[in-house]
């Protein structure tokens, strides 16, 4: 894909810690389809932002590829976008490097998904892990960047990221331009169908009946729905405050049919909350049932996938080698040298 002067830019990206969730489908993903015409779209397997927490390295591995194709099975057309790993791409790892130096150790502590992993995570709680929000602005900086397609959760660090770009801006002069979180008008933030109280993750370790994976079978998503955590009414309609369960359950189906909660109340009025979480087990299943058939197939060719994520590295490095430069200079680093051939050790 050619980037368009014209059209503004649009960066995003998730981690392959695990197998994508419902959670990041609705709540990011399917963001990224609806403006992938009318934006220069840039999206990432953010595979650095993943050793923060420990992974083996064949699960990394086989997770960013299985990601890759599944970002395609959803839409994710290769030919719209820059569709890119970002460990192939050595300029995020060295903006982050130079904005960890204009970010402020009070700021980072203030992150909630850092105290949230911290907690988690009790016995590793590693640099990368607190500096996590500035590898991220590096990502998103890099390109020049004016929306973040994320979910609510995410929210907290593209504030985080706009901080540290007017401060370079206000210290090293204009250089980076603010991008704007856009969070989806319904599915912000699903939450676990076993625990509406929390967040549907795909690192919830141990119970993973409350959350529904991308590669589920069509039984497991219907065992999943008919057991989802309710209240006693029996009623269906929205309240967030007082039925976390059926609104929980409201805002997927909303997401997946564009059917408003006061139509959905008035569909399900005299039902049972039975026959509505069948619903929506049945909308989800006929979303993700062709997903994971393209998904399947794009992972049995191997070349294809390697194909796609070798032309978004080299057009992702032209484009963030740009900014990187410019920031070099705006620091006061030495102009980088040609590389040419290296001259032999000892000559
Ligand atoms: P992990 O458990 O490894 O922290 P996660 O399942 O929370 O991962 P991320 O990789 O952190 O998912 O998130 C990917 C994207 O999907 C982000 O934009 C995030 O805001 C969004 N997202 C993740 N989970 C949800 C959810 N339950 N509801 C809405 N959006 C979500
Ligand atoms: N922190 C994000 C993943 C992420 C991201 C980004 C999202 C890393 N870099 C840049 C948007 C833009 C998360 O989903 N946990």
């Amino acid at each position: 894909m050619e980037t368009n002067a014209k059209k503004p830019t649009l960066f995003s990206g998730i981690k392959p810690s695990g197998t994508l969730t419902l959670g990041s489908y609705l709540g990011a993903i399917s963001n990224w389809t609806r403006y992938i015409d009318d934006y220069n779209s840039i999206l990432c397997i953010v595979d650095l932002h993943t050793i923060t927490v420990r992974i083996p390295p064949a699960e990394l591995r086989r997770n960013s590829l299985t990601q890759l194709a599944y970002y395609i099975a959803c839409g994710i057309d290769p030919e719209k976008c820059v569709l890119f790993i970002q460990s192939h791409v050595p300029a995020h790892a060295e903006l982050a490097w130079v904005l960890d130096c204009y970010t402020m150790f009070g700021e980072l502590s203030r992150m909630t998904q850092f105290k949230d992993k911290s907690a988690k995570n009790a016995d590793n709680i590693n640099a990368g892990l607190f500096t996590y929000p500035v590898l991220m602005a590096a990502d998103i900086l890099l390109y020049n960047t004016d929306i973040v397609p994320v979910g609510d959760d995410q929210r907290q660090h593209v504030e985080i990221c706009r901080d540290i770009a007017t401060r370079f801006n206000n210290i090293c002069g204009e250089t980076f331009r603010l991008p704007t979180a856009v969070l989806p008008k319904v599915a912000a933030r699903v939450m676990s169908l076993s625990d509406p109280t929390s967040k549907m993750s795909k690192s919830e370790t141990g119970d993973q009946s409350g959350c529904i994976f991308l590669t589920d079978s069509k039984d497991d998503i219907v065992r999943k729905f008919r057991r989802a955590v309710t209240d006693s009414e029996a009623s269906v309609y929205y309240d967030e405050e007082n039925k976390k369960g059926i609104s929980n359950l409201m805002s997927i189906y909303s997401s997946i049919t564009g059917s408003s909660f006061d139509q959905i109340a008035n569909d399900f009025a005299g039902k049972g909350y039975g026959d509505f979480k069948l619903a929506v087990a049945e909308a989800v299943c006929d979303r993700l049932m062709p997903i994971q058939e393209k998904a399947n197939a794009l992972l049995s060719d191997k070349a294809y996938l390697e194909q796609v994520y070798s032309e978004g590295a080299a057009r992702a490095s032209a484009l963030a080698r740009r900014t990187l430069d410019k920031v070099y200079r705006k620091v006061g680093f030495v102009a980088k040298p040609r590389m040419g051939r290296m001259p032999e050790a000892g000559k």
